[in-house]
Formats: C-alpha cells, sequence, structure tokens
C-alpha cells in the first residue's frame, strides 16, 4: 500500500550518490543519442578473426580523447532481455526477477527519463525498424513519456536484403532515421535500437566484410560478422551526425543490451577466450560496454565497477540535472560515493575483489573458489544486494511511484501520445 512508498524513500534518501563536480553538467543542455548495441558483449573489442580486428571503429572510440569508456561495466538482465535494458535505462529500476516489466507492468506510474528531462526544455524519441508492439513498447513507452516512437511503419521494409529477423537492418535504418532525428525540435533525449547483431547472428553473406570464427559453433562463429556489420552502421552514425551538424552538440552513449552468447556455448567460447569458463569466467563475460561521448569532455578508461541501473543518473548528472528527489535505484557512476558492486537480476553481484555466482564466492583477482568465511564483508553484501532488487520489485510489483510525485516533476498524460504513422 502507499506506506511502503516511505520505506522506499528512506532507502534511496540514504543510498543516494552526490554528483562529481568534474563532471556534472559536463553535457548541459546538449542532445542525448542511446545507440543501443543488441547483444554486444565487451570481448568482441580488440578481438581479431584472421588478424582483422572486429571491431576497428569501436576499438578507436574507445581512445577518443571525449569518450569515457567503462571496462568493467555489466548488464544486469533477466528474462525481458532488451527489455529489461531499456527498463533499468529509461528507470534506474531492475527488470522482474520473471518475465518481462515491459508486457506485465506496461501501465504504471513511471519517473522516467523521457519525462523528467522534458522538464528540462527536451524533445524525446525512440527509432526502432520493428514492430512497435514488440516487447509491448508502443504502450509502456507512454507511459515512460516518450513523445515520438520511430517504429517499422516509419521506414521502408520493402527490400528483403534490408531485412534482419527483428526488423530493419542497422546501415538502413540509421540512413532512414536521418530524416526524423533532424527534425526534431532541440535539445533532444533519444534512442536507436539496433536489431542486426541477433541470435542466430545470420547474415547475407554479400554484407559480410570479415571471415567467420572456427569453433564449429554456427553462432559463436557467426556472432563475429554481424558484430562487425554493426561497427560499420556505428561508424556510418557517426559520419551522418558529423554531416548533419550535430556532432558538436550532441552526447552520444553507446551500451550492450545483453549477453549474445549464451553458457551453452562454452565449449566454442573456450576455445575464443583460449581457457575454460568457468562460472567465474561466465560471469566475466557478462561485460558491455559502456561508451559515453561528450564534446569537450574529457574523457579516458574508467575502470569502474557499475551495471546497467546506475546509467540514468550517471546521465542526468551530466546534463546538470539533480537526481536527489527521483527514485533511482543505481548510482553514479562517476561519483565519489558509487559503491563498486553489481547486482546481478539473480542476486549473485560483482564487485573488483569478488564474485558470488550460483552461490559461490570467487576471488577476482585469481579466479579462485573461496568459502564465505574468507571474506568478512561477504554477508553484508549479499544482503545489500538482496535488498535493493527487493525494494526496486516492491516498487515496481506495487506500482509504488504513483503515491510519489517528486516537487516539479509532471508526467504527460499517456492518453494524450499518439504514435501512429498518419503518413503509412
Ligand atoms: C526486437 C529486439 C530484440 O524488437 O529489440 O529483443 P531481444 O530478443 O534481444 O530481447
Ligand atoms: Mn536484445
Amino acid at each position: 500500500d502507499s506506506s511502503d512508498i516511505t520505506d522506499v524513500l528512506n532507502y534511496t534518501r540514504s543510498n543516494y550518490a552526490k554528483p562529481n563536480k568534474e563532471y556534472f553538467g559536463a553535457a548541459k543542455d546538449m542532445n542525448v543519442i542511446y545507440l543501443h548495441l543488441e547483444s554486444f558483449q565487451t570481448f568482441l573489442l580488440n578481438y581479431k578473426v584472421d588478424g582483422e580486428e572486429v571491431t576497428p571503429f569501436l576499438n578507436k572510440l574507445m581512445k577518443d580523447q571525449e569518450t569515457l569508456y567503462f571496462d568493467n561495466f555489466f548488464h544486469q538482465t533477466g528474462q525481458g532481455k532488451t527489455s529489461d535494458a531499456e527498463f533499468m535505462l529509461e528507470n534506474s529500476l531492475f527488470g522482474l526477477p520473471q518475465g518481462s516489466a515491459y508486457i506485465t507492468k506496461g501501465q504504471n506510474t513511471y519517473q522516467a527519463a523521457p519525462n523528467i528531462l522534458k522538464g528540462e526544455g527536451y524533445t524525446s524519441a525512440v527509432f526502432h525498424g520493428n514492430n512497435g508492439s514488440f516487447w509491448n513498447r508502443n504502450v509502456i513507452y507512454k507511459q515512460f513519456g516518450f513523445d515520438h516512437f520511430y517504429d517499422a511503419s516509419f521506414y521502408d521494409t520493402s527490400s528483403p536484403k534490408d531485412m534482419a529477423e527483428y526488423g530493419l537492418l542497422d546501415k538502413p535504418f540509421f540512413k532512414q532515421s536521418e530524416p526524423y532525428l533532424k527534425e526534431l525540435p532541440e535539445p533532444f533525449y533519444t534512442k536507436l535500437i539496433t536489431v542486426g547483431n541477433h541470435f542466430p547472428y545470420k547474415m547475407d553473406q554479400d554484407l559480410v566484410t570479415i571471415g567467420k570464427e572456427k569453433t564449429g559453433d554456427q553462432s559463436v562463429d557467426d556472432y563475429f560478422q554481424t558484430a562487425r556489420y554493426l561497427d560499420e552502421s556505428v561508424k556510418q552514425f557517426f559520419q551522418q551526425m558529423k554531416k548533419d551538424g550535430l556532432d558538436d552538440n550532441t552526447m552520444v552513449v553507446l551500451y550492450g543490451d545483453h549477453y549474445g552468447i549464451s553458457s551453452n556455448h562454452n565449449k566454442a567460447m573456450a576455445q575464443i577466450m583460449d581457457k575454460e569458463i568457468t562460472p567465474y569466467e561466465n560471469t566475466n563475460l557478462q561485460r558491455v560496454p559502456l561508451f559515453i561521448h561528450v564534446p569537450g569532455m574529457k574523457g579516458g578508461v574508467d575502470h569502474t565497477y557499475g551495471g546497467q541501473i546506475d546509467l540514468l543518473p550517471t546521465l542526468l548528472h551530466l546534463l546538470g540535472v539533480d537526481t536527489q528527489k527521483y527514485v533511482q535505484l543505481g548510482t553514479d557512476l562517476l561519483s565519489k560515493d558509487h559503491k563498486e558492486i553489481v547486482a546481478f537480476r539473480n542476486g549473485g553481484f560483482a564487485t573488483p575483489n569478488y564474485f558470488f555466482v550460483d552461490d559461490k564466492y570467487y576471488d577476482n583477482k585469481t579466479g579462485e573458489l573461496l568459502s564465505e568465511d574468507q571474506i568478512p564483508e561477504a554477508e553484508k553484501i549479499k544482503a545489500e544486494v538482496s535488498e535493493k532488487l527487493s525494494i526496486s520489485d516492491k516498487i515496481v510489483n506495487g506500482d509504488l511511484l504513483r503515491f510519489y510525485t517528486p516537487e516539479g516533476f509532471k508526467a504527460t498524460e499517456p492518453s494524450t501520445i499518439d504514435y501512429t504513422n498518419k503518413d503509412a
């Protein structure tokens, strides 16, 4: 009931991490573009097939002067896969332990990024070359306050060569998104969701520009080809932005949504990684990339441990927006108060010192199994992780945000939002 919101507010208030002065407002009033890198795992970066880099563009971006690259960033998704990743990014709330909150909690009240940023003068939009109803997006996006949703009906999907299993391939998708993006009033908050690098990673051989791997496991071997295509698509997108004069006033955030290669493929992955994929190594593989490119900002490689739940407060602080009054479960990755405990959806966790996986502890320097009594703080961290997850579940299951409206926050009435394509 409504008294539960008091516990929630006590929790978020005591876990608040104040912004880092060096970065607060570094992207003030800039446009925001999220590039959702489908099924993209960190191990792809700097990986070579036949002596050739799979992701030359992203490898360069890692070293860019104005890009922060996080090499200890993890996905925290569950069964809701893409939708869980989106849910965390828009709300700083976890997806549910079972199913997808996008589907079962599509009518809840949220304090999502589009509505928060509307208060700062932003227009918001999502671009995705698949049907709008997939993952119930066309319903929940209204609850989040997205002004526009350019789904498949806004794109030319008539050429079979341009199509992947889940919609328009990334190169034509970025190309066809250009006119819509240019039309948006600035500043804007947007996300472009790619689909080309999706299981089972089959790609038209005419579009392929790098060899396959040779483990004999089809999806593992082909993964590098679709990842290369995604890398080229992202490069194309950056070129488009430059041409359109968006490069000097836009913050671009690129993130991997979840793993692409599941643990069913550990035998082939052992050949790729050149080591046995133990539960410890499997957890290492749950890293996904996070790039934050801000014109004029001092970049570099940041080794902070964090996850998708932490992205919204990080983003808002870079935009110079105070987050203290919002209910967010993550903390700003750049804050000195950020705690390096990455909670996984199943109760496991990763810290710079330990991994906790399937009820077992591993030393994160050596990968060795540890017993609980070798780690003085184990109980405490485990309890913190389960509290965080259960607070999040309480909020989402109880639709608790309807009982608390932060001062000055105003959500757009969902029934006034219309995503139908009038020209279709
Ligand atoms: C489809 C896409 C894929 O629209 O976002 O979702 P996933 O299968 O990765 O959860
Ligand atoms: Mn996905």
